[in-house]
């Protein structure tokens, strides 16, 4: 029997519920390797919800774990045991070159993780199915979408929603789930998903993807058009493959406009899942599109719709923590029906995405009448040219996708979309309200050199100027400290210093190690552009590297290794205490470089002498020390070999 909604301030409002179950971050990598799909992505989401108080006024759930008659209704018995067995296995490195090849990592938790976050799926869409939640959102890990019948891939070991969706229509006919629309707008091709429904008219796979002609991710023809599913689930699913990279709110909301929502009116589902990955975030590393948190609202919102609002959500993909955590706190408050987040999106739509558009309305129309209708060509005139895209000429993901992000960030201005500088604008006003203590130990320790990255130009020994930040006010203060870190040298050159090593410091902390530091008040806004230009990415960001949920994170954690595509070497934020209410924070590589300079698959190199000159000039003219002492330590530093045992982790 339904409930009754719940009601305070004389307001009624919807039961959501909420699943979190910090057990889910015990997933992780077998040897510490940095990874996009890693624990704090969850925890993200959940503190952010937290501190916008929205946590309180959900049903909040622990996990469940799913059971192994349930997870068979589409997977094989073989690979439920395999998922089970993995607890049990001693060397989960030595299956690297098999995970590598297909885009997975195990520890002695994965399976623990994967069956609460295929069990904790069913647990939420059983009690919206019943009517005990208006609708939910299951914030879960390991991801489910790519993982097929009998495959671990794509982050993936089972197919969450695929299960929830199978054990209403097979096991709870008590019920009344007929009909399941599942709603995919991970910017991945849910192939997983595709499969397990492929002739199966009750589910209706829906499933909006970057595609780039099967050269994205999970690639082939799986997620082309064409694929509408056959027998009796023929015309029962449906994708849409951008050819592209940059789709955000306008191309996202025209497949939303003239294909999922008539659709949607046709089929008339009972209740929808969504696999909402977040990776089509602007921002995301890996996914490369801008969808803004408003324009998930805005997804979400035209989805109430229908089955009476009947939605469950699960997290997939999204590897940009400040992206993920706003996105899923804007669809919270859809589904609260809370006045929702503000925004405006009056970008137009790709070229290209009215192609796929029109393509999919022509393949499908057939089993589909609403699609039929020619699109008014008043609609598709309106559009933004393809942009010229510089290809890379590697082929790694991480090269590309930073790739595509400066090339993306390069063109907001001459595209004219305005909701880009919108959000620019606000990351930047948001962050310049808040103050950091950047600690530097390397060149920057020389306060003439400091301020290039914030007034712009360039000092003795740089090979060339710096722009920097777009706040150019000074420090608000000037400070020194000491940290029991160790500070070395490594790679060959640098673009700004030329041949010989620079500074790095251990983000590991040991009692005989001491590094000194000079600390600058600046705001974090101004510390996000000194981040761009220490690694070399001196543009005009929509979105901060390093926002506010990565400033709570860091403080929480002591690190917080950033997106490896952006910040190749100073990719990792630490934070090192506090001063007063000021958290201080410095920036150098993450673990797994520490451990490439520790075993020598990156040099360690000694400065030049242009370089470490300005180290010098800094540590004297900052009071720490007379010209022999500075020398003496960065000889020191630059000639001891790099341990890394023995210290303790943040
Ligand atoms: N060149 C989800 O978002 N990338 N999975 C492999 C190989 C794998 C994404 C790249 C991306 C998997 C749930
Ligand atoms: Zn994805």
């Amino acid at each position: 029997m339904p409930e009754k909604p719940s009601e305070s301030n004389g307001k009624v409002h919807r039961k959501v519920g909420l699943v979190y179950d910090e057990t889910m971050c015990k997933h992780d990598t077998p040897d510490g390797e940095a990874h996009p799909e890693r624990p704090d992505r969850i925890r993200v989401i959940w503190d952010n919800l937290q501190l916008a108080g929205v946590t309180q006024r959900c049903v909040v759930l622990g996990g469940t774990k799913a059971e192994d008659a349930h997870l068979q209704l589409v997977h094989t018995k073989d690979h439920v045991n395999l998922v089970k067995s993995s607890t049990n296995k001693k060397d989960y490195q030595s299956d690297r070159v098999a995970s590598l090849v297909n885009s997975i990592y195990l520890n002695g938790s994965t399976s623990e993780a994967a069956y609460l976050a295929a069990g904790s799926v069913v647990e939420v869409a059983e009690k919206v199915a019943k009517g005990e939640l208006d609708s939910g959102f299951a914030i879960v890990r390991p991801p489910g979408h790519h993982a097929e019948a009998d495959e671990a891939m794509g982050f993936c070991f089972f197919n969450n929603v695929a299960v929830a969706a199978s054990y209403l229509l097979d096991e709870r006919p008590d019920l009344g789930v007929k009909k399941i629309l599942v709603v995919d707008w991970d910017v991945h091709h849910g192939n997983g998903t595709q499969k397990m429904f492929w002739e199966d008219p009750r589910v209706l796979v829906f499933s909006v993807h970057r595609h780039e002609d099967g050269g994205f991710y999970p690639g082939g023809d799986d997620g082309s058009y064409n694929m509408v599913g056959e027998g009796p689930g023929e015309g029962f699913n449906i994708n849409v493959p951008w050819e592209q990279g940059r789709c955000g709110d306008a191309d996202y909301l025209a497949a939303w406009d003239h294909i999922l929502i008539p659709v949607a009116k046709e089929f008339n589902p009972d209740i929808i899942l969504l696999s909402a990955g977040f990776d089509a975030a602007i921002g995301d590393p890996l996914g490369g599109c801008r969808v803004t948190p408003y324009g998930y609202s805005v997804m979400l919102k035209k989805l109430m719709e229908f089955a009476q609002g009947k939605i469950v959500m699960a997290l997939e993909g999204g590897y940009n923590l400040d992206s993920i955590a706003k996105s899923s706190l804007a669809c919270v408050q859809v589904l609260l029906e809370d006045n929702p987040i503000q925004g405006s999106s009056e970008a137009i739509p790709f070229m290209s995405t009215w192609r796929v558009i029109q393509a999919v309305r022509k393949r499908l129309c057939a089993y589909w009448p609403s699609l039929a209708d020619e699109l008014p060509s008043k609609l598709t005139n309106q559009k933004t040219p393809t942009p010229i895209v510089l290809t890379s000429n590697s082929n790694s993901e991480a090269k590309d996708n930073a790739h595509e992000l400066l090339d993306q960030m390069s063109k907001l201005n001459i595209e004219n979309h305005q909701g880009d500088t919108k959000v620019s604008r606000s990351w930047r006003s948001d962050l310049s309200k808040v103050d950091v203590w950047y600690a530097s130990f390397g060149s920057n320790m020389w306060k003439p050199r400091f301020l290039c990255y914030i007034q712009g130009g360039q000092v003795e020994g740089m090979t060339k100027p710096c722009v920097g930040s777009m706040d150019k006010s000074p420090p608000k203060g000037i400070t020194w400290g000491t940290y029991p870190n160790r500070l070395f040298f490594g790679r060959e050159s640098t673009n700004v210093w030329g041949k010989g090593g620079v500074a790095f410091t251990n983000p590991l902390t040991n009692p005989n190690d001491q590094t000194h530091m000079c600390l600058y008040r600046i705001t974090l806004e101004q510390f996000n552009d000194v981040l761009f230009q220490e690694n070399g990415l001196n543009v005009d960001f929509a979105s901060p590297i390093f926002g506010l949920t990565a400033l709570q994170l860091v403080e929480k954690n002591g690190s917080t290794p950033l997106e490896a595509a952006l910040a190749p070497w100073y990719g990792n934020v630490v934070c090192l205490g506090r001063e007063g209410d000021v958290p201080i924070l410095t920036m150098t590589c993450t673990l797994s470089v520490i451990e490439k300079f520790a075993s020598g698959e990156v040099p360690l190199s000694p400065p030049a002498k242009a370089y470490a000159n300005t180290l010098i000039r800094g540590l004297v003219e900052g009071g720490i020390f007379s010209e022999e002492e500075a020398e003496a330590y960065i000889d020191n530093a630059a000639s001891k070999p790099l341990y890394i045992n023995g210290a303790s982790r943040f």
